[in-house]
């Protein structure tokens, strides 16, 4: 085995304006106050925390702004910075696991690794857990928050063609975006899904068919075409009873057993290369549920077994 793939990188991206709801810039730290780190420890990775990217010193560039995409120049910051990054620590040979932040963040993460892995000569799959499709465009959006605008940019959807400078571009092709769990889509973004021919394991069929063997299905693919998978991994995806710590959260989610079987079944695959955890709110959250349930996830997608799980302390313990 590749000795190189048992080191973990930990970049968080404290980003929040691109969503509605201010919050999800604590979501870095919360996920490292859940454990993340200890937990991944314990699995035997040798774990790096890079800390937070700092977008402070990046000047802005002069390509106008779309006027239907909020906090664009921002973004664009963020966005450039992280793409950079994410490239260095995607060549590194770790896993580079990026803690979030809304979901803008993963328009600089992915763009990097996929220009890495298109270098490399493999084709990048991206499994995108999610309520939503985060497939508008500038044209399309109803809300012009730019969350809801990543995955479109990353198959190379018009409107955005600006947003990362001169930084290159690595578009992924349509057929390399799985959208699972999605429960919520715009009426324009659904035009341009069916147009695109998008991959969607929406909940209705995951009701029909099992999470087994929809993501079956999407590792098969992966590996009969010689491909690396990234997940992005956007907390929305589960239930809100399981994650109330997110700012769109939308009934009908991912069960706690769905969940673990799809973080389980991935591992097994050893095709995961790269994660993004997003849209975590941790002002929103009760008690720290929805990040430590997030921790936990990562724990199964790095090798955590079902049967491993500790007996919760409120146990009966036996007569001494
Ligand atoms: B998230 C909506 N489609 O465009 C829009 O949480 C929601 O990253 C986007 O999945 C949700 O504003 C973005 C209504
Ligand atoms: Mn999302
Ligand atoms: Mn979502
Ligand atoms: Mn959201």
């Amino acid at each position: 085995a590749d000795a190189s793939l048992k080191k973990i990188a930990i970049l968080g991206a404290p980003i929040d304006i691109g969503a509605s709801q201010r919050g999800t810039l604590m979501g870095p730290a919360a996920l490292r106050t859940a454990g993340l780190l200890t937990l991944l420890d314990g699995l035997g990775f040798e774990v790096n925390d890079y800390g937070d990217i700092a977008i402070g010193d990046v000047a802005d560039l002069a390509d106008p702004p779309p006027d239907t995409a909020r906090h664009y120049r921002e973004i664009q910051r963020w966005s450039r910075a992280l793409s950079a990054r994410s490239y260095e620590l995607a060549r590194s040979g770790a896993i580079p696991i990026y803690l979030g932040g809304d979901h803008t963040l993963s328009m600089g993460s992915v763009n990097g690794i996929a220009r890495h892995w298109h270098e490399s000569g493999r084709e990048l799959f991206v499994l995108w857990l999610d309520a939503h499709a985060d497939y508008n465009t500038p044209a399309t959006t109803i809300s012009g928050n730019m969350h809801g605008m990543s995955a479109a940019f990353l198959c190379g959807e018009p409107g955005l063609d600006g947003l990362l400078g001169g930084e290159p571009r690595a578009p992924i092709e349509p057929d390399q975006l799985e959208l699972f769990g999605t429960r919520s889509i715009d009426k324009l973004e659904k035009d341009l899904l069916r147009e695109r021919r998008i991959s969607v394991a929406d909940m209705r069929q995951i009701d029909e068919f099992g999470v087994g063997v929809l993501i079956r299905r999407v590792i098969d693919k992966v590996k009969a075409r010689g491909g690396v998978l990234h997940v992005s991994f956007d907390v929305d995806f589960l239930d809100p009873s399981l994650a109330p710590g997110v700012g769109t959260t939308v009934p009908g989610g991912a069960t706690y057993r769905e969940a673990h079987l799809v973080m389980e079944m991935l591992h097994d695959s050893g095709l995961v290369r790269s994660v993004d955890i997003v849209e975590l709110n941790p002002f929103l959250d009760e008690r720290g549920r929805t990040a430590r349930t997030a921790v936990e996830l990562i724990g199964s997608l790095f090798g955590q077994q079902i049967t491993d799980r500790p007996t919760p302390s409120n146990a009966i313990e036996p007569d001494g």
